[in-house]
């Protein structure tokens, strides 16, 4: 049972999702299916949450278009990149929806949970409890000034509102308030004594190279670093009204917390595979096969920022459910980088999937690659242009592809194409062959793919020298050795088909067809065989093409330096000294005219005492002119002056904007003198 962390479906799938939770997961799971094992690989869209909710408020759009629109374009991005679920599903389904709510239904039967009244961080403005990510805040383990409410995905760390310092509301950025509330904890306090303790130690990596089945240091330091702090109870219930409503009395208006019902989601893609396609040789398939049956395996592949929600809560929450079995392993990758920087989508600082699949059509193959072998296993890794052309033009075209077109051409020249008949296979080239294969089995068999791929490529290494070395295009005509070394380089290029099922899949279909390859099987060419057509695999990358993306990553970047330099984050904090450096003062409006061609704009006289000031102001469609002649306004004077569609103002009015946009003038509660200093 493989399963990949649910994507948010609040935005478009990037290049470090891929090299995180979904190509090691498909590696995998393809890699199983060739070895005979009975797979199921499962995600789907993780719809519930705050991130889905506060991309809605920000689009003005309902959580559910938010998520319709980015699970249509997520789930075919990943088909379109060929990764292999056997079940993409969504956590708005209603299936879900009852498989979440009878679990938590099960376990408040069994009385697992902890009930507790306690007061919970309320934004007064918005009317609205401040659960997760609806509150920011100052992490108190890293400093990071943007860290949630449930977690800081700077350093990892799972946390509670209470625990941030400087809270505010991430609606409207106010200092919000306690009020109380009821909710429902997992006591994952009194779980960690009872054995979850125990089971993480079980899982202590013996020595410093990573054997088969152990799991990874970095995941294993985690789990230790929280359960040394001591594990507290969690809510797993929130007042919010998007996600699974909890199915119990006195719960209205509270849905479960949706790191509760995320993990639930591979339970019910799994159960949506009935009625499938899946398994149509296999019509007993039952999902408890996969989760309640001891002699499955079950895997959680993830990006570290996920590792306590999998390694600790949801074995967790299975164990006290008490059918379930427990995750065997979880390798979880580290963070990929792109040019030098953290990806990150607020930023637009990413390269995103569906943009690539249009930008490289049938390229799909050249992007695994390039994850592949720089895939953050065990330390974050970086993704540059630059390398991605230069691993597709002296990797794949110049060792992978090269080899392949090189054989296939003189087996047409010579041969016409036919595959020799009457040799075997080099004994020699047949054992390094084998011997490539067996690494291969055991890197893929502890996760560590990029040394698999590199035993891959190695493969394609050998093959291109034991060709060079041979150099039938140099022997006479009808030399014996001529058919001998192209039926072993074609059984190489027939081993090379195989691995590439599990790693460069387009381009393993392309050669199948080449060698006339059927289906997956496990024996060589057979002699006799009559080869396709050459086909160039892989074909070079030349600068323009990735110049045109490094300069869109450029254009992300100015536009963001911008974006930034003309909005400092308003609940960023401020030193009294910043606040010095504005100059407001009263300012008493003497005359008020529309702008002649900006129908938002009015131009005003302001008198500041001393002087008098033009300032141009975009409240034309708040007030009438002649309505605000003589009225007092606070008025920042030493901002830089600027023209605003030909007219340049030499300040700006503050204004008040009340919730529902309309505007109100700051003015002092009595007439003061014009210019009165306001500190
Ligand atoms: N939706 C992904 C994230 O934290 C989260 C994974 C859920 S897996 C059950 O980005
Ligand atoms: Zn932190």
């Amino acid at each position: 049972m493989i399963t990949s962390a649910l994507p948010y479906a609040n935005g478009p799938i990037h290049i470090g999702h891929l090299a995180g939770a979904y190509l090691p997961a498909d590696i995998y799971a393809r890699y199983m299916r060739l070895k005979g094992k009975d797979v199921a690989f499962v995600c789907g869209s993780d719809e519930h949450g705050v991130p889905v909710t506060l991309r809605a408020k920000k689009e003005g759009i309902k959580p559910q278009q938010v998520v319709d629109k980015y699970h249509t374009i997520n789930k075919k991005a990943f088909e379109d990149f060929g990764i292999s679920f056997d079940m993409y599903h969504r956590t708005s389904d209603p299936l879900h929806h009852e498989t979440a709510s009878a679990f938590f239904k099960h376990l408040y039967d069994k009385g697992v949970f902890v009930e507790k009244e306690s007061k919970q961080y309320y934004d007064e403005q918005e009317k609205q409890f401040l659960a997760d990510r609806y509150i920011v805040g100052t992490c108190p383990k890293c400093g990071n000034e943007n860290a949630y409410g449930d977690q800081c995905e700077k350093c990892g760390s799972t946390l509670s509102p209470e625990e941030l310092k400087n809270p505010r509301s991430a609606l409207s950025g106010n200092q919000p308030i306690k009020k109380k509330t009821k909710h429902w904890y997992l006591p994952l306090d009194k779980i960690q004594e009872e054995w979850l303790e125990e089971w993480i130690d079980s899982h202590k990596p013996k020595g410093n190279k990573q054997e088969t089945e152990e799991w990874k240091t970095n995941v294993y330091g985690q789990c230790k670093s929280w359960l040394d702090q001591g594990l507290q109870p969690r809510a797993v219930t929130r007042d919010l009204n998007w996600g699974v409503p909890v199915p119990i009395d006195g719960a209205d208006g509270k849905v479960l917390y949706v790191w509760f019902d995320a993990p639930i989601g591979y339970i019910s893609a799994t159960k949506a595979l009935e009625g499938s396609e899946f398994r149509v040789h296999n019509s007993e398939f039952s999902w408890k096969d996969y989760w309640q049956n001891k002699d499955t395996k079950l895997l959680h592949f993830i990006g570290k920022d996920n590792i306590v929600f999998h390694c600790l809560i949801f074995p967790a929450m299975l164990k006290a459910h008490g059918d379930y079995i427990l995750p065997e392993n979880i390798p979880s990758n580290e963070f990929m980088n792109l040019e030098g920087d953290k990806i990150s989508t607020s930023r637009n600082w990413a390269v995103w999937l569906h943009e690539y699949l249009e930008d490289f059509p049938n390229k799909e193959d050249v992007l695994r690659y390039c994850l592949i072998s720089n895939m953050p296993e065990n330390k974050d890794s970086e993704f540059t242009w630059k390398d991605f052309q230069e691993k597709n033009n002296s990797e794949l075209v110049g060792i992978l592809a090269n080899f392949i077109n090189r054989v296939v051409v003189l087996t047409h020249k010579y041969f016409d194409g036919v595959v020799p008949e009457g040799y075997e296979f080099n004994e020699t080239l047949r054992l390094k062959i084998e011997q490539s294969t067996n690494v291969i089995d055991k890197h893929i068999s502890s996760y560590q793919f990029r040394a698999a791929l590199q035993e891959f490529m190695n493969i394609a290494r050998e093959g291109n020298k034991y060709l060079t070395d041979a150099e039938p295009w140099k022997l006479e005509k009808g030399d014996p050795k001529i058919p001998q070394v192209l039926f072993d380089c074609i059984q190489v290029c027939g081993v090379l088909q195989k691995c590439m099922e599990i790693f460069l899949p387009f381009t393993s279909k392309k050669l199948a067809t080449i060698l006339k390859i059927e289906e997956p099987q496990l024996q060589n060419v057979a002699p006799g065989t009559q080869l396709g057509k050459p086909e160039h695999l892989f074909t070079r990358i030349e600068d323009k093409d990735i110049q045109k993306q490094i300069d869109k990553l450029q254009n992300s970047k100015k536009q963001n330096m911008e974006a930034n330099s003309s909005i400092v984050n308003p609940q960023s904090e401020i030193t009294f000294d910043d606040f010095m450096k504005m100059n407001i003062k009263v300012g008493t409006i003497k005359s008020a005219e529309k702008h002649p061609d900006a129908d938002k704009l009015l131009k005003l006289e302001v008198d500041l005492g001393s002087e008098t000031r033009t300032i141009v102001s975009g409240i034309a469609q708040h007030y009438q002119p002649e309505n605000i002649v003589g009225t007092q306004v606070s008025v920042l004077t030493n901002l830089a002056p600027r023209k605003i569609r030909g007219i340049e103002s030499q300040g700006m009015i503050l204004m008040a904007e009340n919730t529902d946009g309309k505007l109100a003038f700051v003015s002092p509660d009595k007439t003061v003198d014009s210019g009165s200093e306001i500190r």
